[in-house]
C-alpha cells in the first residue's frame, strides 16, 4: 500500500532537474526541497511559529539516535509521536541513527546483526538493528523513515567499501521485510527509504542501486557523500547514482550542502536535501547572503547600518542592522541565534523556491548559469 505519493510536475530537459509535489499524511511538499534539521525535536533557536509563518517549511528532519537516547521513543510515542510531542503539524523525516552512531557515539562495533554503540551522553551500551530502527521510527511516527545503513569512511579501499555496501544492502532487505510486516497491522502513514552507499566507487554505487531497487521502496536516498571528499567527487557520484534511481520516486541526497551546491544537486535530478550548515553556521556567526558570506564578528560590520541582505525579506533583514546583529553576537545574546537561523534558513528555502519556479517555467538552465557565475565570484 502506498503511503507517499510523488507527483512529477516538470523535468528540465537540458539538465534533468525535476519539480514535483510529494504528498504525505502531514501535507504536501513542493520539490526540490531543503529540509531544516531539527535533531532533538527542535530546529535550534526557532519556534513553531517561525517555521510555519516566517519560513513556511513543509518538512523538517529529526534524528532517531538522539531522540531514542533522550527522552526516549516510548515517551514520545505517548505524546502522539514526534508530531504531537513537538506540536509540529507538517511532515517529518527521521534519519535512522546509523550515521549519528558513526559520527557521535564513543564506541562502535559493527556486527551482522546491527551496530553496537555507547551513548555519547552517559556511555550506556545500545544496539541498533535494521528492525529496531524501524520500530523506533514508527514510535516517533515520522512520515519518512530512513533505513539503517553504514556510512562508509572516506577514504576507503574498494574492498572495504564493497564490504560496507553489501552490509547496507543486507540490512536494507531485513529492514524492508520487517517494515512490511509491521505495516500490515497499521494504517499506512510512514514510508521507508533505503540508502545507497558505495563510497566513491561508481561500480559499487551502481550495484547498490540495482540491489536496493529490487526492494521497490517509495523513495531512495543517497548516503556517504559530503564526508570529506572533494566536491567534484560528490558530484561525480551523484551523477552516476541518481539517474539510475526510479524516476517516478523521490530522490534524497543526505547531509548536503553549501548554498552554492544546492543548484548542482538539483541539476543532477535530486529532489530532497538536508544539512546542518544553515542552522549551525548561523549560530556561529556565519551568514549566507545573496552577495556571499558575512562573518558577522568582523570589525567591518561594527557601524554598518545596512540590513544583512538587501535582497532578503526575512524578519532579521527587514528589521535589524548588521551593526546590531554583530553586537548581539559579540555579547553572546541568545536572540542572535534566532535571528541568524531565521535568515540563513530563509536564504536556503528561497534558493529552493527560485529553482522550483525556474524548473516549472523552463528557465532552469539560465538559473544554473547565473548561480555558477555568482559562486565563482570572489566574495562568495
Ligand atoms: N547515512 C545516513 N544519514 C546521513 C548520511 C549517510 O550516509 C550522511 C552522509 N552525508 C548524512 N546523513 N543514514
Ligand atoms: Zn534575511
Amino acid at each position: 500500500m502506498k503511503t507517499l505519493h510523488f507527483e512529477k510536475q516538470a523535468v528540465c530537459p537540458e539538465t534533468g532537474a525535476r519539480a514535483g509535489l510529494l504528498h504525505t499524511a502531514h501535507g504536501t511538499i513542493e520539490t526540490p526541497v531543503f529540509m531544516p534539521v531539527g535533531t532533538q525535536g527542535t530546529v535550534k533557536g526557532l519556534t513553531r511559529k517561525h517555521l510555519l509563518e516566517e519560513l513556511d517549511a513543509k518538512i523538517i528532519l529529526g534524528n532517531t539516535y538522539h531522540l531514542y537516547l533522550r527522552p526516549g521513543h516510548k515517551l514520545i510515542e505517548g505524546f502522539g509521536g514526534l508530531h504531537g510531542f513537538m506540536q509540529w503539524p507538517r511532515a517529518i523525516l527521521t534519519d535512522s541513527g546509523g550515521f549519528q552512531v558513526w559520527s557521535l557515539s564513543q564506541l562502535r562495533k559493527l556486527k551482522e546483526e546491527g551496530v553496537l554503540f555507547r551513548s555519547h551522553l552517559n556511555g550506556d551500551q545500545h544496539m541498533f538493528t535494521p528492525e529496531s530502527t524501524v520500530d523506533v521510527q514508527l514510535s516517533l511516527g515520522s512520515d519518512i523513515m530512513m533505513m539503517l545503513d553504514e556510512c562508509t569512511d572516506y577514504p576507503s579501499s574498494h574492498a572495504e567499501a564493497r564490504k560496507s555496501m553489501e552490509m547496507t544492502v543486507r540490512w536494507a532487505r531485513r529492514g524492508m521485510r520487517h517494515y512490511r510486516e509491521r505495516m500490515e497491522s497499521r494504517e499506512p502513514r510512514n514510508a521507508l527509504f533505503p540508502i545507497v552507499q558505495g563510497s566513491m566507487y561508481a561500480d559499487l554505487r551502481r550495484e547498490c542501486v540495482a540491489q536496493l531497487g529490487e526492494l521497490d521502496a517509495e523513495g531512495y536516498a543517497v548516503g556517504g557523500l559530503s564526508v570529506g571528499e572533494p566536491r567534484e567527487l560528490s558530484m561525480e557520484m551523484t551523477e552516476v547514482t541518481v539517474p539510475l534511481l526510479p524516476a517516478d520516486k523521490p530522490r534524497y541526497v543526505m547531509g548536503v550542502g553549501a548554498p552554492e551546491e544546492l543548484p548542482e544537486y538539483v541539476a543532477r535530478g535530486v529532489d530532497m536535501m538536508d544539512c546542518v550548515m544553515p542552522t549551525r553556521n548561523a549560530r556561529n556567526g556565519y551568514l549566507f547572503t545573496s552577495e556571499g558570506k558575512v562573518v558577522i564578528k568582523q570589525a567591518q560590520y561594527r557601524e554598518d547600518s545596512r540590513p544583512l541582505d538587501e535582497n532578503c525579506r526575512c524578519h532579521t533583514c527587514t528589521t535589524y542592522s548588521r551593526a546590531y546583529l554583530r553586537h548581539l553576537f559579540q555579547a553572546g545574546e541568545i536572540l542572535f541565534s534566532t535571528l541568524a537561523t531565521l535568515h540563513n534558513l530563509t536564504h536556503y528555502l528561497d534558493i529552493m523556491r527560485r529553482m522550483r519556479e525556474a524548473i516549472l517555467l523552463g528557465t532552469f538552465p539560465e538559473f544554473l548559469k547565473t548561480a555558477r557565475r555568482l559562486a565563482s565570484s570572489p566574495n562568495s
